[in-house]
């Protein structure tokens, strides 16, 4: 008797505890249908650019972030001007602010960018020698990669090496370097921390055409010369205008994936011209679609990333007058048609 008694009271407990667990065990479908969750079951990381004045004030900004995305950019906070502003002098704070962030809430960190041509402070420029700016790119890689070894999942290692004529960007780094300075930066990245994954990340490469020839010429070159290069990054910074055709972006996906390299998405956003017509809010939808579904048919697109995921914050406007609109929230951070298209994308049942 003593024992049915303990049975029952055993069984009472265990129920108890079933009932309280199931809501966290099945999530209801308001949490199943964030873009993350949605993203993770089609084999997608789905991520977005972060600006750091938005993550410190702004409540329903980080609320957002954390909700629909699992990993971010940050959009200034690791430019060379930022981290390493003076010769000796590296100042992690506000990145690092973020990498906390992003742990706490799960998400990952792809670093932007160690070698790029802009947000360089003119210390670099002065540099005296090739040896001298040897020295001085070697110490900011290995230090800043070293700083966030095993925290930063990916890496744009060299951002915007070409340019629209297909040739290498005049950069102070290839005028003081040469053109070596791409591979020594993704073997210099690689020593610091072996694990990161290593990009070269590109704007208006997307589609084919000269530019993403010249990339896939890069890559190419770098794969077979056995530097560690892991995947290539597709800005993808659009207008209505100027947008690849998704059959062409499939094309290029497919052919860098057939070189062994991973291939993401990295920094999407689609302008319009303001205000806004209807129309183009709709074309604006249709292409946020088109590009998801492009990356998840593709099998070495991983990871899709939008520049920046609130109109409130975007760069469009402080770059291209009269134009913005050009993320999937708008400025009250209520999700736009595009936003209801990437769903759409990763859910054809929706
Ligand atoms: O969004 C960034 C903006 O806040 C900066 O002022 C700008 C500086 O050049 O860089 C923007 O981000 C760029 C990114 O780092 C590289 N690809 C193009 C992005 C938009 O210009």
């Amino acid at each position: 008797m003593r024992c049915l008694l303990k049975r029952q009271t055993l069984l009472a407990v265990l129920l108890g505890l079933a009932l309280f667990l199931l809501p966290s065990l099945y999530p209801t479908d308001a949490s199943i249908m964030t873009l993350s969750a949605l993203a993770a079951l089609n084999g997608i990381r789905m991520g977005t650019a972060v600006s750091f004045p938005a993550l410190q004030q702004d409540e329903r900004y980080r609320d957002v972030l954390a909700r629909e995305f699992r990993q971010l950019t940050p959009e200034n906070e690791m430019k060379f001007s930022r981290l390493h502003p003076e010769p000796e002098r590296y100042d992690f704070d506000k990145a690092d602010t973020l990498v906390n962030f992003a742990d706490t809430h799960g998400i990952m960190v792809r670093g932007h960018t160690l070698v790029w041509h802009s947000q360089i402070p003119d210390w670099v420029k002065a540099a005296r020698s090739r040896d001298a700016a040897i020295a001085l790119l070697r110490n900011h890689i290995q230090t800043v990669v070293g700083h966030y070894r095993g925290q930063v999942m990916a890496w744009d290692v060299v951002n915007e090496a070409i340019a629209d004529s297909g040739r290498l960007r005049d950069t102070v780094w290839l005028r003081q370097i040469g053109p070596d300075y791409i591979g020594m930066a993704f073997r210099w990245a690689h020593a610091a921390d072996p694990n990161a994954r290593l990009f070269y990340n590109d704007y208006g490469g997307e589609g084919l055409g000269r530019k993403s020839e010249a990339i896939y010429r890069l890559v190419s070159s770098l794969v077979e010369k056995d530097i560690p290069i892991d995947g290539v990054g597709l800005q993808m910074h659009l207008s209505l205008q100027n947008a690849p055709d998704a059959s062409d972006v499939a094309t290029n996906l497919q052919r860098l994936g057939e070189l062994g390299l991973e291939t993401h998405i990295t920094e999407m956003d689609v302008r319009l011209a303001l205000p806004a017509s209807e129309q183009d809010r709709l074309a604006q939808a249709d292409l946020f679609r088109t590009m998801l579904s492009t990356c998840i048919a593709a099998d070495s697109c991983s990871n899709f990333t939008t520049w920046g995921f609130t109109d409130r914050y975007s760069w469009i406007p402080h770059r291209y007058k009269d134009f913005g609109a050009a993320l999937l929230f708008d400025r009250d951070y209520q999700p736009k048609m595009a936003y209801a298209a990437m769903l759409e994308a990763l859910d054809p049942e929706t």
